[in-house]
């Protein structure tokens, strides 16, 4: 049996031993978390989360050194960061649409007397922008930071690509590298359904069923939004864009979006998802290892989905009405919020006390949230992460096309 069914098998076991959970006494719970499910669970992610660093710093070199002259470098990253920056624009007015048809916060009762939580602080935009380029990169790797990382690479990359000849060893070096990499990437891969299993059965366990029946509407809400997003806007793209079927991009991407499923983390994931995308989808390397890492970081579409609902929920849990202006800046800041945040659980979170903070909402609002994110994080970051992927796959198609032409 492949990878594929062993990682669905393992989810769905993984959900109804959740659900089952709900129905015995927490301290068995509890117990069985603590022993079991917990430790199996994050192995698995600690496994994945140690090879993250190296797999992006050395994707990015050799997709940057491998475009040539950094020309091209610069059509290609004109061309991703466009996709990025509409497709996220898209996400959002597709989530406040149907926080508007659904009315998510006027469904329920909530007790909003009782509710209190407490920001983290995202970094300023300004800060993050500037802050892109390392003034320590040793740092930068060694405390993950994935911008600075990235930017890192970039520079490395076209110095191997202007120098050529002269670097030729060390360039093979980030080759070899590579490859030892991606063959950690299978090993782990191999532990993959029971790491899903453990994660998504400790999620749902520890949500609780009455948490997911109080906010129903809510999380309908999120996930409809996510389905129009990803089944239709990333199909349609792939379809006009790509000129590719969509439906063989998913049938192949799949197990990439369940261990960002499992996960809640694009960053954990990006090794697997530009496997996937280079050896399943025939993305080129140079343009996976550019395109997927700079997404897994600023492009998180289905997070945009869910700050969009969200706004509009404690909106309405609070009776606060949402004028033009105000969806203006959900947009704007919901874009520009999600460049400074990698992709790890929870991030969304962070990013939403943002733009509340920016409407004069009540940030408190998210503890009514909270309880469901995480099993609402799975659905969002599977999302994130094909949306890096459908990018990477639709502009590898064009410059295959081009290249085409040019023969
Ligand atoms: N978990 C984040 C990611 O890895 C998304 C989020 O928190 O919204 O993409």
């Amino acid at each position: 049996m492949n990878l594929t069914k062993k990682i669905i098998i393992a989810l769905i076991l993984g959900i109804v031993v959740g659900i089952g959970f709900s129905f015995t006494s927490t301290s068995l719970f509890s117990s069985i978390d603590y022993w079991v499910l917990h430790p199996v669970g994050q192995i698995f992610l600690n496994l994945i989360m140690m090879i993250v660093v190296p797999i992006v710093f050395i994707s990015i070199v050799l997709g940057t050194a491998g475009l040539g002259d950094p020309a091209k470098l610069g059509k290609i990253g004109l061309k991703t960061i466009s996709f990025y920056l509409v497709t996220t624009a898209i996400a959002i007015m597709i989530g406040l649409g149907v926080a508007y048809l659904l009315n998510p916060g006027k469904a329920g009762i909530f007790d909003v007397s009782t509710v209190d939580y407490e920001a983290k602080e995202a970094p300023p935009i300004m800060e993050t922008l500037v802050n892109i380029i390392p003034s320590n990169p040793i740092e930068a790797l060694s405390s993950g930071n994935m911008l600075q990382i990235i930017a890192f690479a970039i520079f490395i990359g076209i110095a191997l690509a202007v120098l050529r000849e002269k670097t030729k060893g060390i360039l093979q070096l980030f080759e070899q590298a590579n490859e030892l990499f991606m063959w950690l990437v299978n090993t782990i891969m191999k532990f993959a359904p029971y790491g899903a299993f453990a994660l998504i059965a400790s999620a749902i366990g520890n949500a609780g069923l009455d948490a997911v029946g109080s906010m129903a509407m809510y999380m309908i809400a999120v996930i409809v939004g996510l389905v129009i997003h990803g089944g239709i806007i990333y199909s349609l793209a792939i379809w006009w864009l790509g000129k590719a079927n969509p439906i063989h991009f998913y049938k192949e991407f799949f197990p990439a979006m369940s261990v960002g499923f499992s996960t809640s983390s694009s960053s954990a994931t990006l090794p697997v998802a530009m496997q996937i995308a280079q050896e399943k989808l025939g993305v080129k390397k140079s343009i996976s290892s550019f395109v997927q890492p700079l997404g897994a970081t600023i492009n998180m579409d289905g997070t945009a989905i869910m700050q969009a609902v969200a706004t509009v929920f404690i909106a309405q849990v609070y009776a606060e009405s949402l004028g033009f202006n105000d969806i203006i800046i959900i947009i704007l800041t919901a874009t520009l919020a999600s460049i400074g945040t990698a992709g790890v659980p929870g991030v969304g979170l962070v990013m939403l006390a943002m733009v509340l903070s920016q409407l004069n909402l009540p940030v408190e609002g998210i503890s009514l949230i909270i309880g469901v994110d995480r099993i609402l994080d799975m659905l969002r970051t599977s999302l994130n992460l094909t949306g890096d992927a459908a990018c990477a796959y639709i502009i590898s198609e064009s410059e295959k096309r081009q290249e085409h032409k040019m023969t």
